[in-house]
């Protein structure tokens, strides 16, 4: 069944010139990676391909190979199919939909379990660890070779959405591509340098990180026992604030703030209806770790420009 859906999806594709592929609303690391996997390999082929995302890359992923050629809206040409990967539904795209539906094809790529499927053919697979294990599999009936770029792309998205090949979707299935892809070039040492958690902004002087419950259930840790972790981020130097993100379920975030005592970090915890000191606060804050993140960070950014007034500690 796949393969015969693969087998008409790889028709369709030699039978058009010029392609977009696009990917989901806040990308993650398996959609950006099957994103430029598919660019890298379309591209091979002689076709003329854009690679579409709605939101920029986060800047743990601009070391993907081509992450800069990723455009917010559609090129000023013409695309005869579109193929739109890891989007259960095609809304996912957010601001791309309507470019999107008005093409003359599209096929669906994903491995999400749902049945909002759209597009003339649809290459979803709810077993796949990724959506780049789908991507494998249809540039490796395509017959186009992995080169090392195409494999760093694609061994970045097993790895990000398989949890470093530890949560319950890691299939040997994800094992064996990703071995294929270790042998066409992709380094494992160097992607998951890459793909830490860590993320500076301001220049570095403020470094975060995250915490997903899906951690605490691949490590069996407790969210008590991550009270260390902050010290590490805030001994990183030229950090004048850092900031764990925990989110032991998908209710609430739990914050937790240190600086140097350059900046009221108290003040900041405040706001969100927690507290603290000076150089130590922290808060609760209901909604998705993406919204939190990003509101917690505008207020840090706010207050590093605001001279510190109360005494450290
Ligand atoms: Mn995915």
């Amino acid at each position: 069944m796949a393969a015969r859906a693969r087998k008409r999806a790889i028709r369709l594709i030699e039978n058009s010139n010029d392609i977009f592929v696009a990917t989901h609303i806040r990308p993650d690391g398996d959609a950006l990676g099957s994103l430029l996997g598919l660019l890298l390999a379309l591209e091979k082929t002689g076709a003329r391909v854009a690679a579409l995302c709605t939101d920029p890359v986060p800047a743990n992923y601009a070391f993907l190979p081509a992450a800069d050629r990723i455009l917010s809206l559609p090129p000023d040409w013409k695309a005869g199919l579109g193929i739109v990967v890891d989007c259960d539904g095609l809304g996912r795209t957010g601001a791309l939909e309507p470019a999107l539906a008005s093409l003359p094809a599209l096929i669906d790529l994903d491995h999400h379990d749902t049945d909002r499927t759209f597009g003339q053919e649809r290459l979803v697979d709810a077993t796949a660890g990724a959506a780049a294990e789908i991507v494998h599999e249809l540039i490796r009936d395509m017959g186009t070779p992995l080169d090392a770029e195409i494999s760093t792309c694609l061994y970045a998205a097993i790895l990000t959405d398989t949890g470093r090949f530890c949560y319950g979707n890691t299939t040997a299935r994800s094992l064996r591509i990703a071995a294929e892809l270790v042998a066409s070039g992709a380094d494992p040492h160097y992607i998951a340098r890459n793909l830490s958690r860590l993320s500076a902004a301001e220049d570095g002087q403020i470094v975060s990180s995250v915490l997903r419950p899906e951690d605490f259930e691949c490590t069996g840790a407790a969210p008590s026992e991550t009270e260390g972790i902050i010290g590490h981020l805030r001994a990183i130097g030229g950090t004048r604030v850092a900031i764990l993100f925990v989110e032991p379920d998908h209710d609430a975030v739990r914050v937790s703030l240190r600086s140097d005592g350059s900046v009221d970090v108290g003040e900041v915890a405040l706001g969100f209806g927690g507290g603290g000191h000076a150089m130590a606060a922290g808060c609760t804050v209901t909604g998705s770790v993406e919204v939190v993140e990003q509101s917690v960070l505008d207020a840090v950014r706010l207050a590093l420009g605001r001279p510190s007034e109360r005494d450290a500690g």
